[in-house]
């Protein structure tokens, strides 16, 4: 057990950033913005919420303010309370403001999808409202997603009110249209499941490659990055590269990893590690400007209304405590020093050592840094591409179903502060061979 941090959970401040640097410092010393999606009740109404959102922060994200529902709810009545509050934060806390969204099949009000209204009646009612709300936001918004998951699974054009409209000159349209009323607001086509390299991205990526062929006004694309844990895709950095190489900017938009309830150390550890491989895939390509996640704390979250028996998906646990993500992303973003997550601070690492058709061997260290020591330790992991483990050394370990647990040897069970311990296993794997997250307790 560790005996360095058993204090750790009890001991930290509910917010308990301490010793740590603010992300978004973190973030401005690699040239990106790092930002979240916001609600302006719990802006006013719930101070965690307001320190984190305020001091964690460089970009805002409104999560509905400035959809189309909450603006104009009825035909020629605007309500921009919402929208002007979370711009008014952000510019009294030196954030910038990613607009979202202007053009959507979803969240309109039922004046708009119930009018009956003609192809040619929808054409001008959409460049009056893109004119109004961006004309009202002109020089205050950094980034619009202009147009906001246009594409099906399969890389066809979503049917939507504007798609069956105008077809598929609706996006072209929206974003002329978009740049006259901000000429400088980046302007961004956003959509989920684009993040690896799929039919739905090729679509996007054909689509802007086409847009900048007819000298559209685009700028950037969003990949929203709602993922389940263990799946961020392999190809998430080629797929941003490409985009890239295009002449556009990147942002991850509305990044969090749902896992199924509860939450456990194990799958905890998973996430972080997803975080961390979305931060390092942003950082490696120079054109990936930003990630914003997608909702403050697990308390916020959209995820467990919409997928029951989900959630735990974003960096802040329920009671706006950091959780090992949130340290994840600040050690992707070069931190240093930061709490060591609840539980431990000793860590392990995987080492896939040799590998060959079908077999596999692999390595894991456990490593504990001065002030911290385990005795009688345990190693766990989830395989979970079908791996098998076949015989270990050096450690004791069976697996069932998915998950792997080791204990030591009967020479190597302590790690003292500053030292390490390796064991070492033979497996099998067929198709994929990922590196798990491994905990150790
Ligand atoms: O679904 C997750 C996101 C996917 N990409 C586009 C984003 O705009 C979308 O955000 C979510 C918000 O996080 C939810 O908060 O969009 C949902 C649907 O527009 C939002 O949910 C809505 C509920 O459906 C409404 O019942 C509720 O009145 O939030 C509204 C305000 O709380």
């Amino acid at each position: 057990m560790c005996v360095c941090t058993a204090l750790g959970a009890l001991a930290l401040p509910s917010t308990a950033h301490a010793a740590d640097t603010p992300l978004r410092d973190l973030a401005a010393a690699k040239g990106i913005h790092i930002g979240n999606a916001v609600a302006g009740y719990k802006l006013s109404g719930n101070a965690q919420y307001a320190a984190i959102a305020g001091t964690q922060f460089t970009s805002l994200t409104p999560e509905n303010a400035m959809k189309w529902s909450s603006v104009e709810p009825a035909r020629g009545s605007y309500n921009w309370a919402e929208a002007d509050q979370i711009v008014a934060f952000a510019q009294e806390h030196d954030q910038q403001v990613r607009g979202h969204t202007l053009v959507w099949h979803s969240q309109n009000p039922g004046w708009l999808t119930s009018g009956g209204f003609s192809a040619a009646e929808l054409r001008a009612i959409l460049e009056r409202h893109i004119a109004t709300e961006a004309g009202r936001y002109r020089g205050k918004i950094a980034a619009w997603d202009v147009v906001n998951e246009m594409f099906n699974e399969d890389g066809t054009y979503r049917s939507s009110l504007w798609y069956n409209a105008m077809g598929p000159g609706y996006v072209a349209d929206a974003l002329r249209w978009a740049r006259q009323a901000d000429p400088n607001a980046k302007l961004y086509l956003n959509d989920y499941n684009v993040e690896g390299i799929n039919a739905k991205s090729d679509a996007l990526y054909n689509l802007v490659r086409s847009l900048k062929a007819q000298g559209a006004p685009i700028d950037g694309v969003g990949l929203q990055a709602h993922f389940v844990l263990g799946q961020v895709p392999s190809t998430l950095q080629a797929n941003i590269q490409r985009f890239a190489d295009l002449g556009l900017d990147v942002a991850i938009t509305e990044l969090d990893v749902r896992m199924q309830l509860p939450a456990t150390d194990a799958k905890l550890a998973q996430q972080a590690a997803d975080y961390s491989a979305v931060v390092k895939a942003c950082l490696a390509v120079g054109r990936c400007v930003g990630i914003t996640g997608w909702d403050i704390s697990d308390a916020d979250s959209w995820v467990p209304d919409v997928f029951p028996g989900y959630g735990a998906a974003t960096m802040y646990d329920a009671n706006y405590r950091p959780k090992p993500a949130y340290h994840a992303v600040a050690t992707a973003l070069g931190g240093g020093g930061t709490t060591p997550p609840p539980g431990g601070a000793c860590t392990a690492t995987y080492a896939v050592a040799n590998q060959w058709g079908g077999g596999f061997t692999a390595n894991v260290t456990i490593t504990c840094p001065p002030g911290s020591s385990l005795t009688n330790w345990q190693a766990a992991w989830d395989f979970g591409a079908g791996q098998r483990l076949t015989q270990a050394w050096n450690a004791g370990c069976r697996q069932e179903g998915t998950r792997v647990t080791c204990s030591p040897a009967s020479w190597n069970g302590s790690v003292p502060s500053g030292g390490s311990v390796s064991f070492g296993f033979n497996g099998t794997w067929s198709g994929s061979n990922p590196v798990p997250a491994v905990t150790v307790s």
